[in-house]
């Protein structure tokens, strides 16, 4: 079988295929008991993404258990605030911890140019889960957006209303305009190299997105989305490579998100089924089942999961996903059946 068979890729291209492609955000991850056999073996979370044999392993423990229709690369979106020294760091039930965030405008004028090739283990990785996975089974290379990588690196910390993140923007906005720009350039860099090792698609995570109101996530989030698919659409490398963006509760319409080039757009759990179906023809919608559904009894589940397959049963290119990622106390088991009664379907 080749590359092209993958239903997951025909769907991205908007045909209709023979089954639903399914696969989870954060599939690979603290659900899992297989990961935490692995994940004790390091202390710093990103000591493990820097080795690649750890992240092909990681990637595939939701292949081998479920049979998913695509891997997603084993890393992480702060891969870049760590490469250009803001000193990025898991804390055990912390998250992530920067020792040297972006404090001042003078910060963003200082940093040294983005050097694509310190991320060279993140490369490694999707060579070789790219190798090891069935041939038919795609891998997704992924980056954090722009606007969401700087609200962390200017926050320093994951935060519930990133308020130190809001007033450096409303003081400083031309540097933070500079250091959109100069992440939108990292971010297409790396995610050109990602594709030459071998990811298929790619999916651009704008996990804070709901932390701007609609003009503030024109001029600070979707400006640099926008100039990042661009770009990448413009490149030889990764002309042909499609794009999905994920946008968690977008404070914006539905249809205003659907990007200049992009290819999938990716529902949050709150996202209007009926408005999607209007986008028909126009993009590939992936999503949106509620991840707090597979706490629930397997009859709720079902009968969720059936909901949006019914509704998406006419529309060429659906992705069965969840509206954000697998939360860690999630049962595995729940997962196994979500994913068969989907199949069944
Ligand atoms: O301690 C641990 O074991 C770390 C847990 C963990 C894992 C498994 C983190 C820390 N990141 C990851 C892997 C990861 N992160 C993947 C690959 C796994 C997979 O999808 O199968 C991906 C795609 C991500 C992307 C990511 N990281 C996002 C975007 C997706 C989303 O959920 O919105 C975000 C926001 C992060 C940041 C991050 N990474 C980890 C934590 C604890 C956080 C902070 C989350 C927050 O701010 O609340």
């Amino acid at each position: 079988m080749t590359q092209t068979e993958s239903i997951f890729l025909a769907a991205l291209r908007k045909e209709k295929t023979s089954e639903t492609p399914i696969w989870y955000m954060r599939q690979a991850g603290r659900y899992m008991p297989e990961y935490h056999a692995v994940r004790k073996n390091f202390k710093n979370f990103l000591d493990m993404c820097k080795r690649p044999e750890v992240c092909c392993e990681l990637a595939l423990q939701p292949i081998n258990a479920f049979k998913l229709d695509t891997a997603i690369l084993f890393s992480d979106i702060l891969t870049i605030p760590d490469a250009i020294g803001l000193e990025v760091e898991f804390i055990e039930k912390q998250g992530p911890v920067f020792r040297n965030p972006i404090k001042s405008p003078e910060h963003i004028k200082n940093l040294a140019a983005f050097n694509v090739n310190d991320l060279e283990y993140v490369y490694q990785a999707v060579k070789l889960t790219k190798a090891a996975l069935p041939k038919n089974t795609p891998i997704i290379g992924f980056a954090g957006s722009p606007w969401t990588l700087a609200a962390y690196s200017i926050e320093g910390k994951s935060s519930k209303d990133f308020e130190y993140t809001k007033k450096f923007i409303e003081t400083y906005p031309d540097e933070v305009n500079k250091f959109l720009n100069y992440l939108t350039n990292a971010c297409f860099l790396y995610l050109r190299e990602q594709v030459k090792y071998g990811a298929d698609a790619i999916q651009i995570f704008d996990s804070w997105a709901n932390l701007l109101p609609s003009d503030k996530y024109f001029e600070y989030s979707y400006q640099y989305i926008t100039k990042l698919t661009s770009m990448l659409k413009n490149d030889p490398t990764t002309s042909n490579t499609p794009i999905i963006v994920f946008t968690r509760d977008p404070r914006v319409e539905m249809n205003s998100l659907v990007y200049k080039n992009i290819d999938c757009l990716s529902l949050y759990t709150n996202s209007d089924i009926q408005q999607a179906l209007l986008l028909k023809d126009k993009v590939a919608i992936q999503g949106n089942l509620d991840p707090k559904v597979l706490l629930e009894e397997r009859s709720i589940i079902k009968a969720e999961a059936y909901k949006l397959l019914d509704a998406f049963k006419e529309y060429p290119g659906y992705i069965f996903n969840l509206g954000h990622g697998i939360t860690p106390d999630i049962d595995p088991s729940k997962v196994k059946y979500l994913t068969d009664i989907i199949r069944e379907y």
